[in-house]
């Protein structure tokens, strides 16, 4: 019985980065798939902490914020850096990725009719930091920090696999992060978590709009 259980809707969301770093760090999980009906039947909702999903059990340990979970996850399993210093900067792209996977959250929910263009327009400059991030870290032939694969190189990839949809050309500029999307897509559990059905199959978000 694995000790992880993953509490979400039926889709990709801020579930996905999670999934792909457990399936890349061989372990496995349960999926408690919560439907939009029996979520609008409103006690679920109710017992969630701040009201809202992914909810995440480790154990006995009950978490909510999926960025908490991330950090849990690279607390335990050795994915948050070599020292502190490296803790401090993996903490820092992964807010810069939250910071974006906002934006887009945004865009999907409230406006993506009238506001796809304007996002696409200044996505460049959002995606800009993490290609000087990879610049300065061994040629950006390594990960986001240092020499070890951390929880945000899971969020941030799974961040930019979901802009290359909405935005197919979006790292055309940016050639360490292209070659950067290639070489964690290829990691063999993160190829074949890719490839699953399961993967496939889950929609990106909850409106079908991507
Ligand atoms: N800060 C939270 C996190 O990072 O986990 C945000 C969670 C959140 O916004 N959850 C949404 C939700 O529960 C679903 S999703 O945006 O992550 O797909 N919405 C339902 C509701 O009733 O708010």
């Amino acid at each position: 019985m694995p000790p992880y259980t993953i509490i979400y809707f039926p889709v990709r969301g801020r579930g996905e980065a999670m999934r792909m770093l457990l399936a890349d760090q061989g372990q496995s999980w349960k999926e408690e798939v919560v439907s939009i009906e029996t979520w609008q039947q409103g006690s679920l909702k109710a017992s969630c902490l701040y009201g809202q999903l992914p909810k995440f059990q480790d154990g006995d340990l009950t978490l909510y914020q999926s960025n908490a979970i991330l950090r849990h996850l690279g607390r335990t399993l050795g994915l948050y850096g070599k020292d502190q210093k490296e803790a401090a900067l993996v903490d820092m792209v992964n807010d810069g990725v939250e910071d974006l996977r906002s934006k887009y959250v945004v865009l999907i929910y409230t406006n993506y009719d009238t506001g796809k263009d304007d996002y696409v327009k200044a996505l460049p400059g959002h995606l800009k930091p993490f290609e000087t991030l990879l610049s300065h870290n061994q040629g950006g032939q390594a990960f986001i920090v240092g020499n070890q694969i951390s929880f945000a190189d899971y969020n941030l990839l799974d961040l930019l696999l979901t802009h290359q949809i909405l935005a197919p050309r979006c790292l055309d500029t940016f050639p360490l992060l292209s070659a950067y999307v290639a070489r964690l897509s290829s990691r063999p559990k993160i190829k074949a978590f890719l490839a699953s059905p399961e993967h496939v199959n889950r929609p990106i978000n909850g409106n079908g709009k991507q």
